[in-house]
């Protein structure tokens, strides 16, 4: 497949205005008459051949202001629609195609789920529905008439606000009219037929006008969807207060599916969702899932102004919208719950999939200059860096200035579809400054390593801190110039309070922060009375590792003073994973692994400490995982190594302080309630527990299968059964069975119970894995089941996956060549657990490689599967 540069961007020739679609839906033939408002070009020569793209289309008639086009005149494929010389003047064009929702198995375009007809076309599904401009930045106003079997589908949803609906005199039809008013790009359209239960609430908004909300879910699901209200609800009076962004239609809806490739997607005023992000219950949903579905609702939500008012010219601006968002739905979720707790999770989610995509063969820059497969490109980068990125825009800025950037944005781009050079133009003209070195974010691959330095002398009462930054070598990116970071800091005295910071004037440091701009640059501070311990990167203030070679002792000191509850967590996690990559050198040598005695009194003080958060307790007793020591050891990865390593140091936490831990694990017994300080509370309890399961004292294995049995809701009970199944307790398949028993029809209970086994570390789970591929229950045609099994088996059980035999390698690249002319972007993303194989050891690693050149061998990959085995071996 070619390559498709930036660089080759040019405007379209024709603009289409508007749009009338009408559709008939039939599970087999849906037939779907297109009408365009086409318009040439101010650039465009008359008579230049206008080029629709289609993908996998049947062209029943076209006409040209409503006589039938000459057929020598036009060029019609599945794949192509060209009128070879379109009228001079502004013409409509009416297309008519057929289209087999039912036999739509990638869950692009127009499909079913469960008998209901839904659609996704972001990035490029649109065309599966008719020939069109499938580009961003074609804006359009679209006009909706969606008609079915009234018995099929009697709910018909669309875009916009609803203008008519009524029967089909004479026959069992019935049809239904929505209007947007606003211009959008086709990838934002949706429609919706079928046989739903809807829970209705309302909203005002902040200039007083009542917009109608809705959510539609299958029959006997309406009692779940309280969660997803609720937090929609706080979504959108948070818009209003943090950026003064208010709701533009009378209605929003929002559509629970059970099929779906993502999450979810933000189609103008009709978000459709996977039901995992809208669902919530507390005997199936987890505090997790709680958490989740506020953070998605809210997600696509906000999308609403940043993606949908203002969209993306072309989809290498991806992250004009999407970091942009992911920034939003996190400072939302900070202000729900507690803002160090979320900013420690948020952290680990970055270090977990972001850190490991941009050192490996599939990093890119935020902005990617080149894609063969655009799906491909919706990743950690362009999301989770991609909103570290504004963060720090924001940081650099100061909060005033952010905001009016903010507001500039939107005033001057409302209605368009912009570039990333636009966006961060808003910031340099509201804040006075220049962000052209700042841009390098967006341009450059790969997680910037700072090799930190500090001198302090008691002679001149002065601290001199050298950064110097560099990123390691990328495949086709060897050299790279300096980044802007910002490094927020602190120096502690002996005290523990932060000093006083009094920076020389030539030191380029503002308040607690130092802005690195140079290769390599000295900070100094001034009236320093006494050797201060450095607290560094606070608050994570960019997305950079730190080579820095900070005393145990100064790192336990943090752990206990800090006054940045991010950087007491960071501290302990830096001194486990020391002590992890140590044990782990061990383990290789088939030494005895000893944990060290000071780091595990260390995690008592947590344990027992009062005064702290128990969500932040959690956070600090959950030690790094075996991922992210594979990726900070970064090559010759034995996955045993560190997984026996990491289960020493747990036994040891678990030994050292059993009687505390018992204590921690009490539940406190009251009723349920899913917020963040009751989940807090679970979050601590379970974690000691975990702690508890690992040391496996006589007792126990009762105690869990009892918690697993009392348990009144679902994150206790499914960490219950991960403990179980996990340290192979007796117990563990009786809990098994009677979560299956009890969950059989819950399906998204069901996959939690597939995760759990496909995530247990044990030698002989690989051949339960692999049986529960002939389970009944186990559906490969439904995403979040395959990802429940063969998705959380790749990503999240490394020692089975990376096994020394190469038979989870094996296992899984069947499964992406099963999948993959089903569903190229769900085999395409399983594919990517591959992404870390090059820092194996060399046994492992040759095996990874002879699974990856399998793949590479089949001749009819996806241009999804092709695109990331090609960048895997390249
Ligand atoms: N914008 C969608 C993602 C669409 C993915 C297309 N392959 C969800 C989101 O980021 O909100
Ligand atoms: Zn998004």
């Amino acid at each position: 497949a070619v390559a498709i540069r930036l660089e080759d961007y040019a405007p379209a020739p024709y603009r289409i205005s508007k749009l009338f679609l009408d559709v008939k839906l039939a599970p087999q033939a849906t037939v779907v008459t297109a009408e365009l408002h086409i318009e040439r070009g101010n650039a465009t020569k008359a008579g230049t051949p206008l080029e629709l793209d289609g993908d996998g289309l049947e062209l029943e008639g076209v006409q040209i202001d409503g006589f039938p086009a000459d057929p020598a005149a036009i060029t019609a494929t599945p794949d192509k629609l060209v009128l070879h010389s379109p009228p001079a003047d502004p013409f409509v064009l009416t297309i008519r195609t057929r289209v087999n929702p039912e036999a739509n198995t990638q869950l692009m375009g127009l499909y079913r789920s469960s008998g209901t007809y839904c659609t996704q076309c972001e990035a490029e599904g649109f065309r599966r529905i008719t020939y069109f401009l499938d580009r961003p930045d074609i804006l359009s106003v679209y006009t909706t008439r969606i008609e079915a079997r009234k018995s099929d589908a009697p709910i018909l949803l669309g875009n916009g606000n609803p203008s008519e609906a009524g029967d089909i005199p004479g026959t069992d039809r019935h049809y239904a009219i929505w209007h947007d008013p606003f211009p959008k790009p086709s990838y934002l359209f949706a429609l919706v037929g079928g046989d739903l239960a809807a829970v209705r609430d309302t909203f005002t908004t902040s200039s007083g006008r009542s917009v109608d909300l809705a959510i539609y879910v299958e029959h006997g699901r309406e009692n779940w969807c309280d969660w997803a209200m609720d937090s929609l609800k706080r979504s959108m009076r948070w818009d209003e207060e943090t950026f003064g962004l208010e709701y533009d239609l009378d209605v929003f809806n929002i559509v629970a599916v059970s099929d779906f490739n993502m999450g979810a997607m933000e189609n103008k005023g009709l978000n459709i969702f996977n039901d995992k992000y809208v669902l919530a219950d507390p005997q199936t949903a987890t505090d997790q899932d709680y958490a989740n579905v506020e953070a998605v609702i809210a997600h696509e939500y906000f999308h609403n102004w940043t993606g949908n008012r203002i969209t993306c010219r072309d989809w290498f601006q991806l992250c004009l919208k999407e970091g942009l968002t992911v920034f939003r739905d996190q400072e939302f979720s900070s202000d729900m719950r507690s803002r160090p707790v979320k900013r420690i999770s948020d952290v680990r989610l970055l270090k977990a999939h972001q850190f490991p995509e941009d050192a490996g063969p599939l990093a890119h820059p935020v902005r990617p200059r080149t894609y063969r497969e655009i799906n491909n490109f919706y990743t950690a980068t362009v999301y989770e860096k991609g909103a570290e990125v504004v963060r720090m825009l924001k940081t650099l800025l100061g909060p005033d200035s952010f905001r009016a950037g903010m507001d500039l944005y939107f005033q001057r781009h409302d209605g368009e579809a912009t570039t990333i050079e636009a966006f961060l133009a808003c910031f340099a003209e509201a804040a006075g400054t220049d962000l052209d070195q700042f841009a390098l974010w967006y341009e450059q691959a790969g997680t910037p390593l700072i090799k930190v330095d500090c001198t302090y002398s008691e002679e001149n009462q002065e601290l001199r801190l050298t950064l110097s930054q560099s990123i390691p070598p990328l495949p086709g990116q060897d050299e790279t110039d300096p980044n802007v970071i910002p490094v927020r800091f602190g120096l502690l005295g002996e005290d523990g309070k932060d000093m006083d910071l009094v920076p020389t004037p030539a030191s380029d440091v503002s308040g607690d922060m130092m802005v690195l701009k140079q290769r390599t640059q000295t900070f100094t501070l001034q009236n320093v009375q006494a050797r201060p311990v450095l607290s560094l990167l606070r608050r994570f203030s960019a997305p950079v590792r730190l080579d820095f070679d900070q005393s145990k002792q100064d790192l336990l000191f943090l752990a206990q003073r800090d006054s940045d509850p991010f950087n007491r967590w960071q501290a302990t996690q830096t001194l486990a994973t020391r002590e992890l990559i140590r044990l782990a050198g061990d383990a290789r040598q088939d030494k005895a692994l000893l944990p060290d005695v000071k780091l595990v009194d260390a995690f008592g003080e947590t344990i027992s400490d009062t005064t702290l958060d128990p969500a932040f307790r959690a956070q600090t007793l959950d030690l790094p995982s075996e991922a992210d020591i594979a990726r900070d050891l970064g090559k010759d990865v034995d996955p045993d190594a560190i997984h026996a390593a990491r289960q020493a140091l747990r036994k040891a936490i678990g030994l050292q302080h059993h009687s505390a831990l018992i204590g921690a694990a009490q539940l406190d017994g009251e009723a349920f309630s899913p917020d963040a300080a009751a989940a807090g509370q679970r979050a601590f309890a379970n974690r000691a527990l975990s702690l508890l399961a690992v040391a496996d004292e006589p007792g126990t294995a009762e105690l869990l299968k009892t918690r697993f049995d009392m348990a009144t809701n679902m994150t206790d009970r499914i960490s219950a059964l991960l403990m179980l199944v996990h340290n192979g307790l007796h117990g563990s398949e009786a809990a098994l069975a009677a979560f299956l028993n009890r969950f059989q029809d819950t399906s998204l209970a069901m996959d939690k119970w597939f995760m759990v086994q496909a995530t247990a570390p044990k030698e002989d789970a690989f051949d339960r894995i692999t049986a529960l591929t002939a389970h009944p229950l186990f559906d490969k045609t439904n995403p979040n089941r395959l990802r429940s099994l063969v998705q959380s088996f790749a990503t999240g059980n490394p020692t089975q996956f990376s096994h020394a035999s190469g038979r989870g390698f094996d296992f899984v690249a069947d499964m992406v060549l099963e999948i993959d002319n089903r569903n190229p972007q769900v085999a395409s993303r399983l594919l990517t657990s591959f992404r870390s194989w090059r820092a194996l050891e060399e046994n492992r690693a040759a095996l990874a490689k002879q699974a990856l050149l399998r793949i590479s061998a089949e001749d009819d990959l996806s241009r999804d599967t092709r695109d990331i085995v090609d960048r895997c071996l390249q």
